[in-house]
């Protein structure tokens, strides 16, 4: 095995396990679908699931749209508003996250006929590790379309799959084909499937580092290839060797089974009940900084903010938002906390409750993106002069 130096830290050249069957099943629209299935009026119409903006002051969040609603521009978390500038006709419907909960957990006893060795990643999508598989199938592919035709035919949804040797790549390969797809990505493909990925695809690598990657004309997983890892160390900090991995195809994560939801929040209780939208926002302010206290002190990063609110007359609702990168700080987990309440609370009921928690925590391998790139810059500089 090839050794590496860097500084005084010494490095083994990446290699990877081929043997392994990964699948990432991933759920089409999986609101909008679920209420399409269940409403023949909403079949073929572009359905946004959201608050009409004409309701709540025009504040709702989109969670998502139908395929319908996706050819006008109408995606997950934009504004109920915007949905409607550029979809007027849209359908707008309102969520019921308890019931979708309930269809993915019909998904999971799917998934469960052919493995125990399952991850969930969210509400609609999983990975499952079916190297052994209940029905002993040598084929990975044909596990992917056996639980694709029994998740049609029973729950009358469609989902997309992505089969490959490791997590990294079959997240990647699932939304390659979507709606209603299989991507088979072997590892002799794997470099050739990496190479043509925008740089935002990989994981790990938020908007922000593509931005400046994209400066110094780095755009694709193949761009990405040709820095060593010195580079990725000053690029993306200690989660850019993970990175060099990945676009090598190399990811060694098991399947990690019954994964714990780790998270960390606070609650209060509010006596007199808030009546004013001002002690609200200061409440979930108050509440946001204590946690964002707590996970600089845990070192770790979430993925999922959620928010509980319960009402004068005891009704109480948790809503949540998956966020596109992981969060730490107050600045990002207030806001997120704010539009939800905005996107769903009523201060007219009175509020006797509220409660906001950071979900999906992990100590990211990615977390040292803040390394920022200047630096790098300062540092090549400094090497010319
Ligand atoms: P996704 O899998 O990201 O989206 P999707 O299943 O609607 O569409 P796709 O076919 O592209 O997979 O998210 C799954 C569900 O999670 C989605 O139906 C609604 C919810 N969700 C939110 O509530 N807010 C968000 O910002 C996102 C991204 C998803
Ligand atoms: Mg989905």
């Amino acid at each position: 095995m090839m050794v590496r130096r860097i500084g005084i830290l010494e490095f083994n050249e990446p290699t990877t396990a081929e043997n392994r069957k990964i699948l990432h099943v991933d759920m089409d629209a999986f609101y909008a679908s679920i209420e399409q299935r269940d409403n023949p009026k909403l079949r073929g119409k572009p359905v946004i699931i959201a608050r009409h903006p004409r309701e709540n002051s025009g504040r709702g969040v989109v969670s998502t749209a139908s395929y319908e609603a996706r050819k006008f521009g109408v995606h997950s978390a934009m504004s109920a508003e915007e949905a409607y500038r550029l979809c007027p006709q849209g359908v707008f419907v309102h969520g019921r996250h308890d019931y979708y909960r309930q269809v993915s957990e019909q998904v999971r006893e799917i998934f469960r006929r052919f493995t125990d060795k399952i991850e969930p990643l969210s509400i609609d999508e999983a990975f499952l590790d079916v190297t052994e598989n209940k029905y002993g199938l040598r084929s990975a592919l044909e596990v992917a379309r056996r639980i694709q035709a029994m998740i049609a035919v029973e729950l009358h949804l469609t989902c997309s799959i992505g089969v490959s040797y490791n997590k990294f790549i079959a997240k990647l390969a699932s939304d390659h084909h979507k709606p209603h797809g299989i991507t088979v990505v072997t590892p002799e493909h794997a470099v050739q499937f990496i190479d043509q990925l925008p740089v935002e695809d990989i994981y790990g690598i938020g908007k922000r580092s593509s931005e400046r990657l994209a400066q110094d004309g780095i755009t694709t997983g193949k761009d990405l290839r040709s820095l060593t890892q010195e580079d990725c160390l000053r690029y993306f900090g200690k989660g850019g060797l993970a990175i060099y991995e990945r676009v090598r195809g190399v990811d060694n994560r098991p399947v990690k089974i019954g994964r714990k939801r780790q998270s960390i929040g606070n609650e209060t209780t509010l006596y007199p009940y808030l009546y004013s939208e001002d002690d609200v926002s200061e409440t979930l302010r108050r509440l946001s900084r204590s946690v964002a206290d707590h996970v600089a002190q845990k070192k770790v990063f979430g993925e999922v903010l959620i928010l509980k609110y319960r009402y004068v007359d005891f009704t109480t609702a948790t809503r949540q938002v998956s966020l596109t990168a992981p969060i730490s700080t107050y600045e990002d987990i207030y806001p997120e906390a704010q539009s939800l309440w905005d996107n769903y609370g009523d201060v007219t009921r009175g509020i006797r409750l509220l409660g906001v928690t950071l979900g999906r925590l992990n100590q990211s391998e990615y977390e040292n993106i803040k390394l920022p790139i200047e630096r790098y810059h300062q540092n090549k500089n400094a090497q010319t002069e």
